[in-house]
């Protein structure tokens, strides 16, 4: 938390900074409207003209309730009956998790040198929290398979995650329609070795290395690959994007390789205002490899409870707020639910996600 707390405040300065050595510039941009830009949640949904900057700020929350087995859900009685990593003792599970935040803050910069390409560089930090209630261990010699609650506790971990590089290439460009490709690479920055206070089944408190899930990055070499699509109809914006994640260098071990596909309309309210719905499907593979020090009996400590696809639907809104001088503001907010998903072995439910952002041309 006190790293997130440290980075928004240095963003803030530096944003502020920019934003008053901009005031004596006050030419204004008449024909930005706030359907230029896609939804807030899309990444890289546009390019810029030469010599055009622009920074961003992003906040976004995700919060998770409950688990799941491939899209059904499961009570705590039914995730204590899963099996915990092979050869590992007790060989079920005793922490179940309860509810989960991950806080994201990315700072982004775009720059294009020619209309041909814009390079956009992002910081990005993020927080994890996570509530468990523990169960005693189960009674192997009894069969008796009743498990009392030993309490509840919560663990956190927070780190600047990754830095990332991307070209936005544009492809074609007409009156009504725009297509870029988006390559470049992301560098997992923060350490894996996170540690917590955790209730054991025992009722003891102990120190103890965070399952995957909690760390916050993977120390991984990502490539960023895009390829984004907008058709504008006067009032009307019809976008799409496929995306990927691919995994090119890492350490002991690293999440999967991640999948995507959005597409969303968009609808001009006024210059000022536009709306948005948007569909979103993610698939992530699976996790590869192993930290011997990550041992809890919690599914979150099992490699094999990671990996699936999840759909998800947006509402948001975009709106262009002039607050300092130059170029107006751009405010985005975007909410979206899950519908449909199926995961590998036994994972918390996504329940929500709302991403709010602020971008400044200059
Ligand atoms: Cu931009």
């Amino acid at each position: 938390m006190n790293t997130i707390s440290s980075i928004a405040r240095l963003c803030a300065v530096a944003v502020g900074l920019f934003f008053g050595l901009s005031a004596t510039n006050m030419t204004q941009a008449a024909s930005a409207r706030a359907i230029d830009h896609g939804p807030i949640g899309v990444m890289g949904d546009h390019y810029h003209r030469a010599r055009e900057w622009m920074l961003s700020v992003r906040l976004m929350r995700m919060h998770m309730s409950g688990n799941q087995t491939g899209g059904d859900e499961l009570s705590d009685g039914q995730v204590l009956m899963q099996p915990n990593a092979p050869g590992r003792m007790p060989p079920v599970l005793s922490v179940v998790p309860q509810d989960m935040d991950m806080d994201m803050l990315m700072l982004g910069a775009m720059y294009a040198p020619t209309d041909r390409i814009t390079l956009m560089a992002m910081l990005m930090a993020s927080s994890k929290d996570m509530d468990l209630q523990s169960y005693s261990p189960p009674n192997m010699m009894s069969g008796d398979s009743s498990r009392t609650a030993v309490g509840g506790f919560s663990t956190s971990s927070s780190d600047i995650e990754s830095v990332s590089l991307n070209g936005l290439f544009r492809l074609y460009e007409n009156a009504s329609h725009r297509s870029h490709l988006t390559l470049g690479l992301a560098q997992s920055i923060a350490d894996t070795d996170a540690t917590d206070w955790v209730l054991t089944p025992m009722g003891v408190t102990m120190n103890m290395r965070l399952p995957y899930g909690m760390q916050i990055g993977d120390e991984s070499l990502r490539l960023n690959a895009a390829l984004t699509h907008v058709y504008t109809q006067q009032d009307w914006v019809f976008g799409g994007q496929v995306s990927g994640k691919f995994e090119l260098a890492s350490e002991e071990w690293h999440f999967g390789n991640s999948r995507g596909l959005t597409l969303w309309a968009q609808r001009a309210i006024s210059d000022r205002v536009s709306l948005s719905s948007r569909v979103a499907y993610q698939r992530m593979g699976g996790l590869k490899g192993t930290d011997a020090l990550i041992t809890a009996p919690v599914q979150t400590a099992v490699t094999s409870n990671y990996g699936g696809s999840q759909w998800y639907f947006g509402l948001g809104a975009n709106a262009i707020v002039p607050i300092f001088a130059g170029k107006p503001e751009r405010l985005g907010i975007e909410l979206e639910l899950p519908f449909d998903g199926d995961v590998r072995g036994v994972q918390m439910s996504p329940q929500w996600r709302l991403t709010l952002g602020v971008q400044k041309s200059l």
